[in-house]
């Protein structure tokens, strides 16, 4: 009885002593995990607490305003473990705090001196800015032009690659443009952490762009960007697009066919885009790309039509064009090594290789049939409709079509889509992971739990892309558990994780700094905002490269290296970020209309 007196006065004293230094010191991550951008009052609000096997529970958990007032106390749930690594940790339900205001989450543990979360915020509209710098990143990534004040908003830089003087490579060659044709493709997009521009990664992510954007239109019309297209006849975010878009057009060759990549022979240096001076060349016709390139135009074709009829209308021809070529050359596949055996200069830049095109197929052919409804486009569609349901991914495109088509069913569908069909594949895909965010997940994520989460790119591939399908979900059926769990998706790479990093640059309190990413490293500024890193990846290809170093006998949710060297788990990519976009702007959408 007394000894326990004792540890109950022991608990009061420890907790007035923590109670008095409850302020976020820490400048890496914390032990307390939590969305570290802010939360809008009505959302689902979780912390994460991480634990050592010596101490497996805290004993208080308190909130303090920003005068530092005690404002709520509550208690944690039960320990338990995280699935992937074992270890213990406790989560926090702090929802019924709902008014806007700065706050701090505080966990009495005896062997930490500085008990606090980082602060965080309740406020109305706490993804717009994350939105709109996350769209900004492509203004960043755009080539051949010089990014400038106002528009560059501290982070101008000069011209590079501009891409006038292109060179056809020998894989490319044709007739009408035999090997060295100088041909011009300006514009577009950077890809990544490099600077090479490709079509396959360009196609899916305008897809997700373009699906985003109809699915949040009011949203997004009144989205300002300031780019320098700015207050011109469309939304800033459709005008930005178009920049891409343009570039895209012109990497189609006469024959319909359309180039894999636009690329120098190898990886330029970690050096500014007017620094670089290699020759770059269009390479091989491949049937992913002209197939990706025929979805992502007749989506465009669509979305475009109000705004520019011209431009919509030199879309549907385009598309038609590739997709011909697609049927005409149905295994043309990016092979890099054996073209490289075949032809010179060897290429050794980025592959996005891909050996199964009926997803391409598939999708290339749901868009075309939903612009014209023409029936051979159905046939094709029907043809290649694949058995599984797999998530998008820049590899596997079939769930874009499956997506577009179901939110737009008012429209003629191709034979055996049925509309249950394709709600009833999207639910079942989704209700083991939410299952799993309700049971196991110590991050309340439906994302996370499994080793097999992590791999190059899983925060938008996996985490980002989940939460968009959450909110598709939402949007079909109206039930409040799909929103929820897109939420917890946002939260995962906002902070609630494994690493404790917020993995978008420039946001929250412990964000990714050193991306892989010539833009931000060759800056004198330093790292551009709003860009999502890779993530935590155990299969390290990059482990070979001088500097890279894992710490050792980490588990696969924190093999993460916020280091530029290391690029399978910190570059930067149009087709994470564009994830990251849909999501934050769907949660953001939603909160303002509530
Ligand atoms: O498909 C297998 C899967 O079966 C296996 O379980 C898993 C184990 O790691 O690997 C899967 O393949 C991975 C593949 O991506 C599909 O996701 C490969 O290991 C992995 O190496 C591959 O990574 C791709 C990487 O290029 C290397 O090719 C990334 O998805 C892709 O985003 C990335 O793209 C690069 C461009 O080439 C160049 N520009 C930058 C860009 C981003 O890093
Ligand atoms: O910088 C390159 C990055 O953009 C690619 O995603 C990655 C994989 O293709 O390759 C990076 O380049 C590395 C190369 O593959 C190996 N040597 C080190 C390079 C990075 O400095």
């Amino acid at each position: 009885m007394k000894g326990e007196k004792m540890k109950g006065k022991i608990i009061v004293l420890l907790s007035a002593l923590a109670l008095m230094g409850c302020h976020y010191t820490n400048p890496d991550n914390g032990p307390i995990r939590l969305n570290q951008v802010g939360f809008a009052p009505n959302q689902e609000k979780t912390a994460t607490i991480t634990l050592s096997d010596e101490q497996l529970t805290v004993s208080d958990v308190f909130i303090l305003n920003e005068n530092g007032d005690t404002i709520w106390t509550g208690v944690t749930a039960e320990t338990c473990s995280n699935p992937v690594s074992g270890k213990p940790c406790q989560l926090v339900d702090f929802s019924v705090l709902t008014e806007p205001g700065e706050y701090t989450l505080c966990a009495i543990h005896p062997s930490w001196s500085s008990p606090a979360s980082a602060p965080f915020i309740i406020t109305n509209r706490p993804y717009r800015e994350l939105t709109r710098a996350a769209l900004r990143a492509f203004y960043h990534q755009r080539a051949s032009m010089a990014t400038e004040e106002p528009y560059a908003e501290g982070y101008a830089r000069p011209a590079g690659h501009p891409d006038d003087h292109v060179l056809v490579h020998a894989s490319a060659a044709t007739a009408e443009r035999p090997e060295g044709t100088v041909i011009s493709s300006p514009g577009g997009w950077y890809d990544a952490g490099d600077y090479n521009k490709y079509i396959v990664n360009s196609g899916y992510t305008m897809g997700v762009w373009l699906m985003a954007y109809e699915m949040n239109k009011e949203y997004f019309d009144t989205l300002k960007l300031n780019i320098p297209e700015s207050g011109q006849a469309m939304p800033d975010m459709l005008a930005e697009a178009m920049y891409n878009l343009r570039w895209m057009m012109t990497m189609q060759d006469l024959d319909g066919g359309v180039y894999h990549k636009l690329t120098t022979p190898n990886f330029e240096k970690f050096i500014r885009p007017d620094q670089c001076k290699q020759q770059r060349y269009v390479v091989l016709k491949t049937t992913a790309a002209a197939l990706d390139f025929a979805a992502t135009m007749a989506l465009s074709a669509r979305v475009y039509a109000p705004f520019d009829a011209q431009f919509s209308e030199q879309a549907t021809q385009a598309a038609m064009r590739a997709f011909e070529w697609a049927l005409a050359h149905p295994e043309v596949y990016y092979d890099q090594p054996k073209m490289n055996e075949e032809f010179q200069p060897a290429i050794t830049t980025g592959a996005y290789d891909d050996f199964d095109v009926r997803d391409e197929f598939f999708w290339a052919a749901a868009e075309l049939f939903l612009l014209t409804h023409e029936e051979l486009y159905a046939a094709v569609a029907v043809d290649h409709m694949p058995a599984d349901y797999i998530p998008a991914v820049w590899g596997n495109v079939a769930e874009l079509a499956y997506l577009d088509m179901l939110v737009h069913f008012e429209q003629p569908q191709p034979a055996s889509m049925e509309e249950d069909k394709g709600v009833n594949l999207l639910l079942a895909h989704l209700q083991p992971y939410l299952d799993e965010a309700d049971t196991i997940s110590v991050f309340r994520s439906p994302y996370g739990n499994r080793e097999s989460d992590f791999f190059w790119g899983c925060n938008s591939e996996g985490c980002c892309w989940r939460g968009v399908e959450c909110l598709y979900a939402y949007r079909l059926t109206r039930d409040e558990k799909y929103l929820i769990n897109a939420e917890r998706c946002l939260n995962y790479v906002l902070g609630q994780n494994a690493t404790g990093f917020c993995y978008v640059t420039g946001f929250g309190t412990h964000p990714t700094k050193d991306p892989h990413h010539r833009l931000s490293y060759s800056h004198s500024k330093g790292t551009l905002p709003g860009f999502l890193a890779g993530g935590p990846n155990p299969a390290r290809q990059d482990a070979a490269t001088d500097g890279v170093k894992y710490p050792k006998n980490v588990p696969a949710d924190e093999s993460y290296l916020d280091y530029q060297p290391s690029y399978a788990s910190n570059e930067v990519t149009i087709n994470w970020n564009v994830t990251l976009f849909a999501l934050s702007a769907g949660i953001d959408a939603l909160c303002e209309n509530e």
